[in-house]
């Protein structure tokens, strides 16, 4: 056994910083594979197909797989080395338990197992139920996400089961179910390369979505006009037919805007605003005052520039509007997701060939995983756990009483806030790094100090992993069969390609035999990851995400299927609202009256520049993956303040120089990055890396009332140089300026 340390300090020593992989080029494309297995990549929301090469039960590396109809083979830079987190050095092999004062020591799954059960049930009997908690991921397979639902109410019996999805997707997924009473974009990409205008509000989509690009391209090819709407000229924007760059926390006085400018020239459909929509007096009115000075005032856009946007966007015949997390982290997330969709409506273009409407999913299976069960307020086949007959349902699939099932629980921030009040004692969590990812992460950190107990299932030792008690090694995406569904509504099946190395083991096996030793296993007793989707299929069914009759054959025979598919004769729904019934109670699509509010922390003399903060296209989420991978770290090693050079001089700062950020919550160093692409008065940082790198000090917990997401898009910090210079390597990264 080695020295065990003694500190988090020093296990962060012993483990980390972490180990850049990097084995030499072609090392192991020399070795013939035993066999090609076809699946999809473990990151975003495209779910791109991808054949992983394994040997000896190791994947070592990959082939293009040209018949899957999204990517057609194309990968982005992540793609292209995600099989490199196999087989890492840093892969946890065992379960470990933390010993105070000593760090972490490997210990046996039965202890493991006595323990974390021993801990639930002591908090319980001590404190109740919901004081032990649950957290999860969207990384996570449709099956796995499911079982997790019915782990956290069956077998742990809380409430306070929640994703992180809850920062990512629970926006759009607000707005719309409010418009539409289904929470799933209204097309498949293959519409969006034949529509006439196509709007992308907050979707940095060229580094996020890169093989999405190539249906944008397309659409362009096609002669299509493209609107950009983001505070930073990102690289679609820079072919763009116009970039509006709005100030962070603008869009809903855009969008209302823009409504205001379609009525007042009747670019509207009113035969469709007739007969199929509710709400358009209350939403018009509400924009009734926004003219083009006001709007230029609350958006930083100049006016010509609006009403230019309005004017293609209301005369186009065809059109698609796409937006992501640019617009929805905010604490007026849901707002300005129904201020896009008003748009839509108004225009009627939606239900149609090459007119659309969609969120873009984020994680890997964030559509599958925000429908069966996750969140806090949901039941599978997005069923509402607050609604007796949705109640009555799924208890009855369980084998349980309806008075069993628990009630609606607390989201991913308010656990962290239960915690702080004492009210949650015991945390499980699985797929999630709350510590690097949630806002204000000194405030992350002091919660999960004061546990009496965390037990993490991770295949890394993750920043928020080392505060855990104990940690199960569990499965890499590539190591457990299942379906998610992708972005476009598409449900498609992930083929296990290796086993899990060593003492490490399938997350499904690890919650049966939790959900076993806690007196519940009948109720989990599946043989196959099969079974558990055909259960999932009877939960979901009825609900509006219905996948009754989505089946694996199907899924594999038809390289996927959208849904909702309620039979087995049912082909799928590649295109919603055709038959123009929506989910709605009254069947129509809902207009809402959406006022303009400032975001929740304005500029002012003390903190006197907006931050911003997303993503970069080398690294992934909190980065467990992507910041061990070589390749990835070396074209982006470390996070940089993106600044506009007007804004640089009034500093007097040079691509570089380290600059402090402080904001109400904390501080944190970054080398600067001096950009012509990004607004004069505001900076971005990317979010990816943990500790004094992390973004997160410096954001704030505030949430949307509706969604509860928080505000990662928009807060207000003081620039001060430190007087410091970067290293040459760094330097050369920050002198790779985007224009
Ligand atoms: N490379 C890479 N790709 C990823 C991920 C990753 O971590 N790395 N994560 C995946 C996940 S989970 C997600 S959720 C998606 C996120 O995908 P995106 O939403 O595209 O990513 P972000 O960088 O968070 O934000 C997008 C853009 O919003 C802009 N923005 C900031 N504030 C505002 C505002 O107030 N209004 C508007 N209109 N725009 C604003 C930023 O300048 C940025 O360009 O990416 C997925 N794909
Ligand atoms: N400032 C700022 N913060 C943000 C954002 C932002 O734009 N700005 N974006 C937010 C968004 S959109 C998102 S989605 C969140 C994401 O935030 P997180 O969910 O915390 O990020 P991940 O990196 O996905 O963390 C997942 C953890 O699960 C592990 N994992 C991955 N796959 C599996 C698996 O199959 N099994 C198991 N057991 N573990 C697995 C990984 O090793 C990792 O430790 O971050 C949010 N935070
Ligand atoms: S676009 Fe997304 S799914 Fe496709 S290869 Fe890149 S990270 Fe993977
Ligand atoms: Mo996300």
């Amino acid at each position: 056994m080695a020295t065990l340390p003694t500190t988090i300090d020093e296990i962060i020593a012993q483990f980390g910083p972490h180990k850049a992989y990097a084995p030499q080029a072609g090392f192991y494309g020399s070795h013939e594979p035993d066999s090609l297995v076809k699946t999809h990549c473990c990151y975003c929301g495209m779910q791109c197909g991808i054949q992983l090469k394994v040997k000896e039960n190791k994947v070592v590396g990959f082939e293009p797989w040209m018949e899957f109809p999204f990517n057609e083979g194309r990968l982005c830079p992540k793609g292209v080395e995600r099989y490199l987190q196999n087989n890492h050095p840093d892969r946890l092999l065992a379960p470990l338990k933390r010993v105070e004062g000593k760090g972490f020591q490997q210990v046996s799954w039965d202890y493991a197992m006595d323990k974390t059960v021993g801990e639930i049930k002591r908090i319980q009997e001590a404190y109740g139920n919901n004081a032990f908690a649950m957290l999860s991921g969207v990384s996570l397979t449709n099956e796995k996400s499911y079982m997790i639902g019915k782990f956290a109410r069956v077998a742990l019996k809380t409430a306070n089961l929640d994703y992180n999805g809850r920062l990512c997707m629970v926006s759009a997924g607000a707005g719309n179910k409010k418009a539409f009473g289904l929470d799933r974009s209204s097309n498949s990409w293959a519409d969006l390369a034949h529509a006439e205008v196509i709007i992308v509000a907050g979707a940095n989509i060229s580094e996020t979505f890169p093989t999405l690009t190539h249906y944008i391209w397309r659409a362009r090819d096609n002669g299509a006009k493209l609107i950009v709407v983001d505070p930073r000229i990102i690289p679609l924007a820079r072919t763009a037919d116009l970039h509006l760059n709005v100030i962070p926390g603008g869009d809903s006085a855009l969008f209302g805007a823009m409504l205001k400018i379609l009525v007042d020239n009747d670019w509207l459909d009113h035969e469709f605003i007739a007969n199929y929509t509710s709400g358009f007096q209350e939403a018009i009115n509400a924009v009734r005052d926004y003219d083009l000075d006001w709007a230029e005032k609350y958006t930083g856009v100049a006016k010509e520039k609006i009403f230019e946007a309005a004017r293609l966007w209301g005369k186009a015949k065809t059109s698609f509007l796409l937006h992501a997390r640019g617009i929805e982290h905010h604490t007026k997330g849901v707002d300005n997701v129904l201020s896009c969709i008003n748009l839509v409506l108004a225009t009627g273009r939606i239900g149609k060939p090459y007119c659309g409407y969609g969120t873009i999913t984020g994680q890997g299976n964030g559509q599958g995983g925000r429908e069966h069960g996750h969140k806090c307020d949901q039941l599978p086949g997005n069923r509402d756990i607050t609604n007796p007959e949705h109640r009555q349902y799924i208890a009855d699939v369980w084998g349980i009483s309806e008075q069993e099932l628990p009630g609606k629980g607390l989201t991913a921030y308010e656990q962290i806030e239960a915690i702080h009040r004492g009210e949650i004692k015991g945390l499980i969590s699985i797929c999630f790094n709350p510590l690097v990812s949630l806002p204000n992460n000194n405030y992350v950190r002091e919660a999960l100090e004061k546990l009496e107990f965390y037990m993490c299932i991770d295949s890394f030792l993750s920043e928020t992993a080392r505060y855990a008690d104990i940690i199960m090694a569990g499965s890499l995406h590539e190591e457990e069969e299942g379906t998610v569904t992708t972005a476009e509504g598409r449900v498609v099946k992930i083929n296990a390609a290796v086993t899990p190395p060593k003492n490490a083991r399938k997350d499904g096996e690890i919650l049966m035999e939790l959900a076993g030793r806690l007196n519940e296993g009948d109720k989990f007793s599946f043989d196959s990851s099969e079974a558990i989707f055909n259960e999932l299929r009877l939960a979901s069914k009825g609900g509006t995400a219905d996948y009754f009759g989505i089946t694996y054959e199907k899924v594999v025979n038809n390289m996927g299927v959208f849904w909702p598919c309620p039979s087995l004769d049912h082909p799928g729904t590649p295109r919603l609202w055709e038959d123009r019934k929506f989910k709605t109670p009254d069947g129509k699509a809902h207009f809402n009256a959406v006022s303009f509010k400032p975001p929740s922390e304005v500029i002012d003399t003390d903190y006197p520049v907006v931050l911003t903060t997303g993503r970069v296209v080398s690294q992934y989420l909190s980065g467990t993956s992507t910041r061990r991978i070589g390749k990835l770290v070396d074209q982006y090693p470390e996070p940089l303040l993106e600044i506009h050079p007007e804004l640089a001089r009034r500093y007097n700062i040079r691509s570089g120089d380290i600059i402090r950020v402080k904001t109400r919550r904390g501080e944190a160093e970054f080398p600067a990055q001096v950009v012509e692409t990004i607004r004069k008065d505001t900076v971005f940082i990317p979010y990816h890396w943990g500790g004094k790198h992390a973004a997160n000090q410096l954001t704030i917990g505030n949430l949307d009332p509706i969604s509860k997401i928080p505000e990662f898009k928009v807060c207000a910090c003081q620039l001060i140089p430190t007087g410091e210079v970067a290293s040459e390597k760094v330097k050369e990264t920050a002198y790779q300026s985007h224009l």
